[in-house]
């Protein structure tokens, strides 16, 4: 049972800012892999958020004002404290309600060493397999390769168990699954016939989940 009602959630942030009461902010784009993380952190916290999808070539001021480094996702909260990393803004959302243990605070370690796994590592190999264009230094088979060894790790964890840590869905979960999504998607049928059964099934889960649905409806440009 969730400790409290999204409507509550909403009502204490807005009595923390002890202004008046401000939506956070969450500036997105409907694509980005760190953005699905966090859009879906939030939308399981229940936290309400005032959605702004932008678009990464013509980024609006105010998401610059707030972040000068210019990536999404970012989020503006209500007393102007600014979160303009993924995973800390999952961490967020997921303080301020947690209903399914996402975080695991118990396995707090193997999680962030999966996650740097992926953003570091595998990050890299996936942008060479889907940019491998960009890259003519190697075919792009050596790039999916290089990437294999994350998919290698991830099918023999689910080979024991239905989530990457345990028997429950954690962050883990949740901030690989876009970019395991991504990864899929460059060749399709290559992937549906590649020997990670656990892995497919552990994804179309996720694709097929309403939260997942939830998160990737389209949102109307904010012009500012
Ligand atoms: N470490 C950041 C990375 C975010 C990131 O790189 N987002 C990409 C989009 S998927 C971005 O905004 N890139 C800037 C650009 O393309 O101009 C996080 O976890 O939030």
């Amino acid at each position: 049972m969730p400790l409290w009602k999204p409507e509550e959630v909403q009502t204490m942030l807005c009595q923390s800012s002890k202004v008046k009461p401000i939506t956070p902010i969450l500036y997105s784009f409907r694509r980005c892999p760190y953005a699905m993380r966090a859009r879906m952190a939030i939308a399981q916290s229940g936290v309400i958020v005032e959605h702004r999808e932008v678009l990464l070539r013509q980024k609006p001021k105010e998401l610059l004002e707030a972040s000068a480094k210019g990536t999404v996702p970012v989020l503006v909260l209500g007393n102007s404290q600014v979160i303009d990393e993924s995973w800390q803004i999952m961490h967020w959302a997921l303080a301020q309600n947690d209903p399914d243990d996402w975080r695991h605070q118990a396995h707090h370690e193997p999680i962030e060493a999966l996650i740097k796994d992926n953003d570091h590592d595998f990050k890299t190999h996936l942008d060479h397999y889907k940019y491998a264009v960009r890259h003519p230094e190697q075919r792009m088979e050596v790039y999916r390769q290089a990437g294999e060894i994350f998919l290698q790790n991830l099918e023999a964890r689910l080979q024991q168990q239905p989530y990457l840590i345990n028997h429950s869905v954690s962050m883990a979960d949740i901030a690989i699954m876009p970019f395991v999504r991504q990864f899929a998607h460059v060749d399709k049928a290559w992937f549906e016939q590649a020997n990670y059964p656990q892995l497919r099934q552990w994804l179309n889960h996720f694709l097929e989940s309403e939260l997942f649905k939830t998160v990737m409806q389209k949102h109307v440009l904010w012009e500012g």
